[in-house]
């Protein structure tokens, strides 16, 4: 690790003396010994959300194995994607990122079994459009699991068994699995999935948990399910953050305040927007949100001007300093994709925008700051 410091420390002088750091996209082009998980790894599991993408194409599945120590699929395992029909699985992709991360020793985490999102209409629905009862949708839940959870058995390490359950007050979202189960059934997906897949550790993840209020909601589940003897092993807080967005004192309280429960903590999808946001209201990840694009929210079209690309540097050291120090608590940092060119935030909440969010920027290269965050201490 010492010596890839000593490299990237090289090359960032490198990089200042030439006056590099103002070229535009302020990548580093001789970046190939620097490796994200070797700086890391004292502290916690680096990792990406992937898809075909980056484990077919040579240059990204090279980076894919250079930097990261675990991978999760962004959408290939999602029930639309992986599970379209009743009696229709689509194997065959995920099967080549099992494959994949198997052959690069990468720890692959399932994502997602049960959400409210990118979940067919026939799940909840008869086909002559009534919808299914209770015990109907719990028995479908049920065999969805133990076929994609069970089908991975020993080879996925951990499942995002539940994903956004939770409305920004710490309320239950009036999803269709909640209307037609109740609330119970964020238990009954965590016992499914511990049947299906014993060893797999066993996660719910959403974004906005920094909020105090989400926090508390999500605190009470973990405190139901283990005082019920269901396994839950972690929480994943999904940060799709931004420039001004959310505060530090919040990350690390919610940090602390689920660790305290006994559970790990995971950072999940993580990536800074450097955009402004049309909608104060709604900051986050609710994929419900989609606004007309207007160029006056899409401002970098061509570049990203420097005092913004420093703001993201600075954003990005101050959030890996407060994970660095609770690294005891922090088993994993999960980017929400790879490089910038592919990242969802070109798409959300405004479609067509150019976002700057990754450490890998749209040319695919590492941005310069990313050999400078706090590795150490
Ligand atoms: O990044 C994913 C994007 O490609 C999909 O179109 C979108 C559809 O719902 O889901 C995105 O991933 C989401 C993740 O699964 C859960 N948290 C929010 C993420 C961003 O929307």
């Amino acid at each position: 690790m010492k010596l890839n410091l000593l490299v990237a420390g090289i090359l960032s002088a490198v990089v200042s003396l030439t006056g590099c750091s103002n070229e535009p996209a302020d990548t580093i082009s001789a970046q190939g010994q620097f490796s994200l998980k070797e700086a890391f790894k004292d502290k916690f599991a680096i990792g990406a959300a992937v898809n075909e993408l980056h484990i077919a194409d040579g240059i990204e599945s090279a980076l894919v194995a250079q930097h990261y120590n675990t991978l999760t699929p962004e959408n290939m395992m999602k029930w639309e994607e992986i599970h379209p029909q009743p009696d229709q699985f689509s194997f065959s992709r995920p099967d080549a990122l099992v494959a994949f991360s198997e052959r690069q020793g990468i720890q692959l985490v399932g994502h997602t079994l049960v959400w409210h999102s990118q979940t067919p209409d026939w799940v909840f629905y008869h086909q002559d459009g009534t919808r299914k009862n209770r015990a109907e949708l719990l028995t479908l839940m049920k065999s969805h699991i133990e076929a994609v959870a069970g089908r991975y058995k020993g080879r996925v390490y951990a499942w995002d068994v539940v994903n956004e359950a939770f409305n920004e007050d710490g309320t239950l979202r009036q999803s269709l699995w909640y209307e037609i189960i109740g609330d119970d059934y964020l238990d009954m997906a965590f016992e499914y999935a511990h049947e299906a897949a014993p060893n797999a550790r066993l996660y719910y993840n959403d974004y906005n948990l920094f909020k105090p209020a989400k926090r508390k909601g999500v605190i009470e589940l973990v405190k139901r399910l283990k005082s019920k003897g269901i396994q839950i092993d972690g929480v994943g807080m999904q940060a799709h953050y931004a420039l001004d967005y959310p505060s530090f004192d919040d990350v690390e309280a919610s940090i602390e305040a689920f660790s305290a429960q006994g559970v790990d903590v995971m950072i999940t999808e993580l990536d800074i927007s450097v955009l402004p946001f049309p909608d104060d209201e709604n900051m986050g990840a609710d994929v419900g949100l989609s606004i007309a694009l207007q160029d006056e929210y899409n401002p970098y079209t061509e570049v990203l001007p420097k005092e913004k690309l420093d703001e993201l540097a600075s954003r990005y050291e101050a959030l890996f300093a407060i994970f660095n120090r609770h690294s005891d608590k922090v088993g994993r940092v999960t980017f929400w994709g790879v490089h910038d060119a592919h990242s969802w935030r070109n798409n959300w909440p405004m479609p067509g925008r150019k976002d700057y969010p990754l450490l890998f920027g749209h040319d695919k290269q590492l941005k310069t700051f990313a050999t400078r965050l706090p590795y150490a201490g």
